[in-house]
């Protein structure tokens, strides 16, 4: 079905570009939605300054390669994007691209713009060998802040574009703190690739975590209970897909972790508890401090890379037994929350990459059919239309973003079953249907098939208004797929019971909404 939407979508792509051969500027933004299609989802990492949003993509990526902090190269929309041999190309608003040197200073690639003022580069390429790469394109952006300012200016250009579909398939938003900001950008991006195919494609990141408690060990747990608050809250549940905390500059040191770290991590750990837990007072103590076994310099390097709050935990994961880098590295990968955004970002937007890449080209076309009409150009149109209204993926996304956003005016958990089912928590089957992770293709296609006839119930039922039952309809058509799949991955199985057969019980309908606090279940599971 995804790869038919998809072959339908280069088609249509296709048909554009023989209306438009005469028009460079149309026929070029068409070759590169047909290029986007054969390419990885590209997720862009946005947020205010100093979110925290270089140190996670080198984080996600394994490798220093992002700047950090200030310079000229903060100031650029930077793409990540996988190729065998390390290159580096600016692409300047005017003039042709250049490569740049790719060179490392203390570990750390160094993006050196040369002569040319970031006001003049429209974007730094960087093409790296790191695993990650090879399934995402991550987009490195400048801040977002007050409006006047040229460098959140050139963000909202770029993720925000007026007349065009985001570049972004997807976005990965920071927050330190909710701010104002921060919402009237996620619902400018969600707003910006509004219309028909209307859907949530951001996920939140509650960053720094490590900063909550003061460096206490118990950092990353306040965190988490925050990131629940912000999740239930009513104006960011309506714009992000769920709000992951992490502790970025732990995970980025965690995956590009050193011997020689490890080393005075374990000198540091022999220390007795108090001699520890005094050192480790302030950031001022814990560098000057004399008579300690690792050098001044050493331990401000460690500061520098692990923060108060990661020092503290490798000592202690070392004393609980962590005997080498690479079982350290690990155990404080899974304490940062990484693994646990990783795990969203796969479900919630790579199992949907053809789905989200398809309904950006479709935008794409659907913006020049509007702001371009020709004569022949109403045949594509309609073609689009139909499309659009046809796929069943859209449906889905539809009707997520219709239940995050305005509601469905149902009660908590048949909402939150409705967004389960149609893959508002991930879009593994077990996760949808809300059986155990194990279960077995069996258990998925009876519980599918259970689900059709529920909610055909509902949707036949005569108390149900029309409104509803076009709900129930996508929900029961989403069941039937997973029941369809389920049957095509256990072949063997008994023949498929007829779903139209089963006459649903019909249960109680449109209990009032509750206006806000929603509880969810429980999508991340702690390490
Ligand atoms: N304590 C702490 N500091 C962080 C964390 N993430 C980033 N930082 C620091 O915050 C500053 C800004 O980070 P950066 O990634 O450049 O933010 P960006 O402007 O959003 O790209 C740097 O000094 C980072 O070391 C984190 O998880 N914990
Ligand atoms: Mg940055």
């Amino acid at each position: 079905m995804t790869t038919d939407l998809r072959a339908l979508t280069a088609d249509l792509v296709a048909a554009a570009l023989g209306a438009y051969i005469d028009d460079p500027e149309a026929s070029a933004a068409l070759r590169g939605y047909a290029r986007r299609l054969d390419e990885p989802l590209r997720v862009a990492l946005a947020g205010m300054v100093k979110a925290g949003k270089s140190t996670l993509l080198n984080a996600v990526i394994g490798d220093e390669i992002a700047p950090t902090d200030a310079g000229e190269c903060t100031r650029v929309v930077t793409w990540y994007r996988y190729h065998h041999t390390p290159r580096i190309t600016l692409h300047p608003v005017a003039g042709t691209p250049r490569s740049l040197p790719v060179r490392r200073v203390d570990g750390r690639l160094v993006l050196d713009l040369g002569p040319t003022p970031a006001e003049d580069v429209q974007r730094l390429v960087v093409e790296w060998p790191a695993a990650p790469l090879k399934d995402l394109i991550l987009i490195d952006t400048p801040g977002i802040g007050s409006l006047s300012d040229d460098v959140s200016e050139r963000s909202n250009r770029f993720l925000l574009p007026e007349d065009a579909p985001s570049e972004a398939d997807a976005i990965v938003y920071l927050l330190r703190h909710l701010h104002a900001t921060d919402l009237t950008f996620l619902q400018a991006f969600r707003d910006a690739g509004a219309g028909r195919s209307a859907t949530v494609n951001s996920l939140a990141v509650l960053s720094r975590a490590d900063e909550i408690g003061a460096g206490r060990l118990n950092a990353l747990l306040s965190a988490r209970d925050i990131a629940d608050r912000y999740r239930n809250n009513g104006d960011l549940r309506a714009l992000a897909l769920g709000v992951v905390p992490i502790a970025g500059l732990l995970a980025q040191t965690a995956r590009t972790l050193r011997q020689s770290e490890y080393a005075a991590l374990a000198e540091l750990a022999r220390l007795g508890r108090d001699e520890r837990e005094r050192l480790l007072v302030s950031a001022d103590r814990f560098v000057r401090s004399p008579a300690v076994p690792v050098e001044p310099a050493t331990r401000a390097a460690l500061l520098d890379r692990f923060g108060m709050f990661g020092i503290r935990m490798a000592t202690v994961l070392i004393r609980g037994g962590a005997t080498d880098a690479t079982e350290l590295a690990h155990q404080l990968v899974r304490q940062s929350g990484l693994d646990d955004l990783l795990r969203t970002i796969t479900t919630q937007f790579g199992a949907r990459a053809e789905h989200l890449k398809v309904r950006t080209a479709l935008l794409g076309v659907e913006t020049l059919l509007r702001e371009r009409p020709r004569p022949g150009t109403e045949v594509l149109a309609a073609r689009l239309e139909r499309l659009q209204a046809e796929a069943h993926e859209f449906r889905e996304l539809q009707l997520l973003a219709l239940s995050r956003t305005a509601g469905l005016g149902l009660s908590r958990v048949m909402t939150a079953e409705i967004e389960r089912l149609v893959g508002g928590d991930g879009m593994d089957p077990a996760v949808r249907l809300g059986l155990a992770e194990d279960a077995t293709a069996e258990d998925v296609r009876t519980a599918a098939l259970a689900a059709v006839r529920k909610w055909r119930g509902i949707a036949e039922s005569p108390l149900t208004e029309r409104s509803l039952a076009e709900v129930c309809h996508t929900v029961v058509r989403s069941c039937e797929g997973l029941a369809a799949a389920a049957r095509a991955a256990a072949p063997g199985t008994t023949p498929a019971e007829d779903p139209a057969s089963g006459g649903g019980r019909v249960v109680a309908l449109a209990e009032p909404a509750p206006a806000a606090g929603h509880e969810r279940g429980e999508q991340r599971r702690t390490g």
